[in-house]
C-alpha cells in the first residue's frame, strides 16, 4: 500500500515546539493547496473515497483521528494524534477517517488543485478501477 508515516523536524525548547515540513523534502511533492478540517461531530465519518491521481499529506495538528485505508489487497488503520508526523497517501487509496475527538484539527497538504473529477466516490467502482 502507498502510504507512509512522515517524521518532522521538530524544535522543541523552553519556549514550545517549532515543526518543520519543507516539500520535496518531508513532503514528498510540490504542495499546489492546503486545507484544514475542525468541529467534526461526534460519530461523523469524513473521506469515503479514493484519488485517481492525488497525492495527499495529513497532519493530525491537534487532537486526534482514525484513518482506514484500502488499496484493494490489504487495509491500515492509523491514529493521527501525533502534530510531529504526517501520514502521506497515495492514489488509489480508498480513505475513510473516523473517531474525531472535539478537539481534533486535521491540515491536509496536497498535490494537486481541487478537481472532483479526481475522485471516485463509488465504492463499487473503485474496485472495479483496481481490475482495470
Ligand atoms: C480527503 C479528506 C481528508 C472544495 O471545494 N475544495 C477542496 O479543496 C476540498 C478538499 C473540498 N471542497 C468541497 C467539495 C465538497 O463540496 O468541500 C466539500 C466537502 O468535501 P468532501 O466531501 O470531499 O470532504 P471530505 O472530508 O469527505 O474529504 C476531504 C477531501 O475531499 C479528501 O481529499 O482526503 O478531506
Amino acid at each position: 500500500m502507498d502510504i507512509r508515516m512522515i517524521h518532522f523536524q521538530s524544535h522543541d525548547d523552553d519556549r514550545g515546539c517549532l515543526v518543520v515540513a519543507e516539500t520535496m523534502k518531508e513532503i514528498p511533492f510540490d504542495i499546489k493547496r492546503l486545507y484544514y478540517i475542525y468541529d467534526v461531530g461526534k460519530d461523523k465519518e469524513r473521506g469515503f473515497h479514493s484519488h485517481k491521481r492525488l497525492e495527499q499529506v495529513y497532519i493530525g495538528i491537534h487532537g486526534s483521528m482514525k484513518v482506514t485505508l484500502f488499496d484493494g489487497k490489504e487495509r491500515k488503520e492509523v491514529i493521527l494524534d501525533n502534530p510531529k508526523q504526517g501520514l502521506y497517501i497515495g492514489h488509489d487509496v480508498w480513505r475513510t477517517i473516523t473517531d474525531f475527538s472535539p478537539d481534533a484539527v486535521l491540515l491536509v497538504a496536497a498535490s494537486e488543485h481541487y478537481s472532483e473529477d479526481d475522485y471516485i466516490r463509488n465504492y463499487d467502482e473503485f474496485v472495479a478501477s483496481l481490475n482495470k
